[in-house]
This record gives structure tokens, sequence and C-alpha cells, in this order.
């Protein structure tokens, strides 16, 4: 055919905590993926596929402005990303294909271990660093609370001890980091694990034949790690 059909485009973290797991699932759905080189994009050798490799913030907004057909995203990115787009009316839908079976954490609001919590209520008047602002703000504003939120792109739990913050809202897994910096979980506002997402009005039709090919097998191999 003199036009190619266009590949589809998978967005998944370059490096971290959700790629490895997001990469091998992939692997496991039968995606022979390249990614000797550090390349921003890797073609699948054997599927009309590329992957695109960068920043899990990235994700959301590839999706929703439709440069990514498929996106593997932890729901607390994508939830973020997602409010703020709202406010600032940029597009922000997308479809969930599937929940996955890994990346999960909670969004916690956290206090020094000294202080005594009694419920969302001692929160007020204080100033919370978190990476999360929209999600803090809307948890914020249903409990009635007026709290300040600080925005900090990394090490939310020390802010507390630099002065900076009188609490932190922050993901948390197994909690030994809070430990490490004498605070303690005392608010989980959001649980989240890993998604495939799809952006909104997908409709060619040899990439949802493709997508349709990839699903249940995403679904049995889900089913395997059970
Ligand atoms: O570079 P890039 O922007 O792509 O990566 P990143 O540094 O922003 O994200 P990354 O790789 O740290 O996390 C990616 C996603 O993994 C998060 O958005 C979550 O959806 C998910 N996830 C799951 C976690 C954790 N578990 C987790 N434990 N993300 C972060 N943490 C942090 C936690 O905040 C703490 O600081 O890991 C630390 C250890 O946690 P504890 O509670 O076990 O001590
Ligand atoms: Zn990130």
């Amino acid at each position: 055919p003199a036009i190619e059909s266009k590949r589809l485009r998978i967005g998944m973290q370059k490096s971290g905590r959700l790629s490895t797991e997001s990469q091998a699932l992939l692997t496991s759905c039968g995606l022979k993926i390249n990614l000797r080189e550090q390349r921003l994009i890797a073609h699948v050798e054997n599927m009309p596929i590329d992957i695109l490799r960068v920043r899990d913030d990235d994700i959301p907004g590839l999706v929703m402005d439709g440069v990514c057909d498929l996106g593997i995203i932890g729901e607390n990115v994508l939830e973020e990303v997602s409010l703020q787009r709202q406010i600032d009316n940029e597009s922000a839908e997308y479809d969930v294909l599937a929940r996955l079976d890994f990346g999960g954490c909670r969004l916690s609001i956290a206090v020094p271990q000294e202080e005594e919590y009694q419920g969302a209520s001692s929160l007020e008047g204080k100033t919370i660093a978190t990476t999360y602002p929209r999600l803090l703000t809307r948890y914020l504003k249903q409990q009635g609370v007026n709290a300040r939120v600080v925005m900090l792109t990394g090490s939310v739990e020390v802010a507390p001890r630099a002065g900076l913050a009188d609490a932190i809202c922050d993901l948390v897994s197994t909690g030994a980091t809070l430990e490490a910096n004498g605070l303690k979980e005392a608010e989980v506002i959001y649980r989240s694990k890993a998604v495939l997402i799809q952006r909104k009005g997908l409709n060619d039709a040899q990439h949802l034949k493709l997508i349709n090919k990839l699903m249940p097998r995403i679904q049995g191999v889900m089913q395997a790690n059970e």
C-alpha cells in the first residue's frame, strides 16, 4: 500500500517504579520490544506498535492530547493531571481499559509523630507540602478544612523537619520513609494502582483490532499472576 497505516503508540514510564512491570506486561503479551538503546521511541519488532518512553508525569497529557493511543500510568498521577487540566480548560478525557496489578500505593497525609492527630479538623490552618496539590485540595474541600497547600516536586518528606510545612501529603507503600523522617500516617486520601488508559475517540480500525487482540492477553497475564 502507498500509505502505511500509522503505528499504535503506547506511552510508558522510561525509568522508575512502573517501568519494569509495564515493560514486563507488554512483553508477556507477546510484544518484542527493542529497548537496547536509550531512545525515546522503541519499536515493537513483531507488531505495528511504538513505545514512547517518557516521565510518568507526561503520560496522561500525551494520551489526553491524542499523541499516544494508550498509556500505562499510576492513577494518582492520572487523577492529579486530569484535575489540573480541567481547571486549565484543557482536554482531560480518557478511557480506562484495565486496572493493573502493580504500582499499588496510597496518597496519605502525614504529620510529625509526636503530634496529636484527631481527624481532618486537626489540619485547620496548617501548611501541607505535597506533589499532588489538586488531589489534596479536593480532599480538604470535601472535609471543609482550610489549610495552605505548598507544592514540592521532591523531598516532600523532609519538609516538616526543614520547617517548610506542618504536614505532608505524599505517596506511601510500606511507610518506612515516613517513619525514617519522624512522621506518622494520619489520613489516606487516595488509593492508587497502575492503569492502562486509551485516548478518547480512538477509531482507527487497525488500531482497534490490535487493541482487541491485546486485551485478552493482558487479562490473561493478570489472572496468571493472581
Ligand atoms: O522520573 P519519573 O517522573 O518518571 O518518576 P517519578 O520519580 O515521578 O515516579 P516513581 O518512579 O517514583 O513512581 C511512579 C509511580 O509509582 C507513582 O506515581 C505511583 O503511582 C507508584 N508508586 C508505588 C510509588 C510508590 N509505590 C512509592 N512507594 N511512588 C512513590 N513511592 C515513594 C514513596 O513516596 C516514598 O517516598 O517511594 C518511597 C518509599 O515508600 P515507602 O512507603 O515504602 O517508604
Ligand atoms: Zn514523575
